[in-house]
């Protein structure tokens, strides 16, 4: 794979991953309500996968983290002002990290009923197919999260209709405290993409390189008519579910700990010449102007007023 596109997912992963434990530091000093499921672990193969979309096609993310936000070019105080209810939200503060929209860049948002995200991918390829040929929706979702049973009607309806969506599944082993084994009847969610005659594979979510060439493969097919994909990565959740979770009922926290993408990379990197200490710092120093100037822009912005809450509900007319 190109050196420069990794060395770009290798900054947008970091810049995600530091934006984070601002984020979580700014929660835990009162400064923004709530925190987030953070997405540590999982950054890599989140940024790998949407650096293979076009700048025309559209993404509808999980819960974990704000890479695939990043990934798009969302700015991080719009990502912010959302958390903060203030002014410079990209959804008027509606729903927080979870809910940041930009559909210039073709971030659609996320449902937070999850799975929902599955039939509305499906009417966004509806959308795509006839308005838009050419032009795909990405979307992606946990390893729990596929044992709605929406993922069920909307992968037979995107086959039936041959629609352009690309399902990506981050399986990190974990629902909230419940293993995937014992939640879910085969061991790879990707063999379930047989009982609906779409292409299954799975991916070493570790893997940049293998996240990307498994993505174009997919995108090839959906943008030629020949209709959807399932993605299975193999990742892991290097945190607790959410910030503050203690984890108890995971034997293998520390170990995690472990299997982080993110050095792996950087080693890559560093190996094949296009990164070095120096290069690092100078990125991190970046990261860190970028992240304390949209802090700054958050907190000079004010709150929203109360009746933003009661606009942008409904269409009008
Ligand atoms: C329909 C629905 N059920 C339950 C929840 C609560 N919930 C939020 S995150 C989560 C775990 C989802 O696990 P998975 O899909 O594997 O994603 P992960 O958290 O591991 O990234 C649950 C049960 C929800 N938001 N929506």
């Amino acid at each position: 794979m190109d050196q420069t596109r990794l060395l770009d997912i290798f900054r947008t992963a970091l810049l995600s991953r530091r934006f984070e434990e601002r984020i979580v530091r700014l929660a835990m000093a009162g400064e923004i309500p709530g925190t987030l499921h953070a997405g540590a672990g999982q950054e890599v193969c989140q940024v790998a996968a949407i650096s293979a979309l076009d700048s025309t096609d559209c993404i509808l993310y999980g819960h974990r983290g704000v890479a695939y936000m990043l990934a798009r070019g969302v700015s991080l105080s719009g990502i912010l002002a959302d958390m903060a209810g203030k002014e410079g939200a990209t959804c008027r503060g509606k729903g927080g990290v979870m809910h940041v929209v930009d559909v210039d860049k073709g971030v659609l948002g996320e449902s937070g009923t999850l799975g929902g995200g599955f039939v509305i991918s499906v009417g966004v390829g509806m959308a795509l197919k006839r308005r838009h040929p050419g032009r795909v929706v990405t979307y992606f979702f946990g390893d729990g999260t596929s044992n709605r049973g929406t993922f069920h009607e909307s992968l037979n309806w995107a086959a039936l209709q041959k629609l352009p969506c690309v399902y990506v599944c981050e399986n990190n082993g974990w629902a909230v405290s419940v293993p995937t084994s014992s939640s879910t009847a085969v061991p790879d969610i990707s063999a379930r993409a047989a009982g609906y005659g779409v292409p299954g594979v799975v991916v070493d979510g570790n893997d940049p390189a293998a996240v990307y060439e498994v993505m174009q493969h997919a995108l090839e097919r959906a943008r030629s008519g020949q209709g959807p994909s399932l993605i299975e990565a193999k990742l892991t959740r290097l945190q607790g579910h959410f910030v503050g979770d203690q984890q108890t009922y995971r034997a293998d926290a520390e170990q995690a700990l472990e299997r982080d993408p993110l050095p792996r990379l950087e080693r890559g990197l560093r190996d094949a010449g296009v990164l070095d200490a120096a290069k690092l710092a100078e990125l991190e120093a970046d990261i860190e102007r970028q992240i304390e100037a949209a802090v700054e822009t958050v907190k000079a912005a004010p709150l929203l007023a109360p009746e933003v809450a009661l606009q942008d509900l409904y269409a009008e007319g």
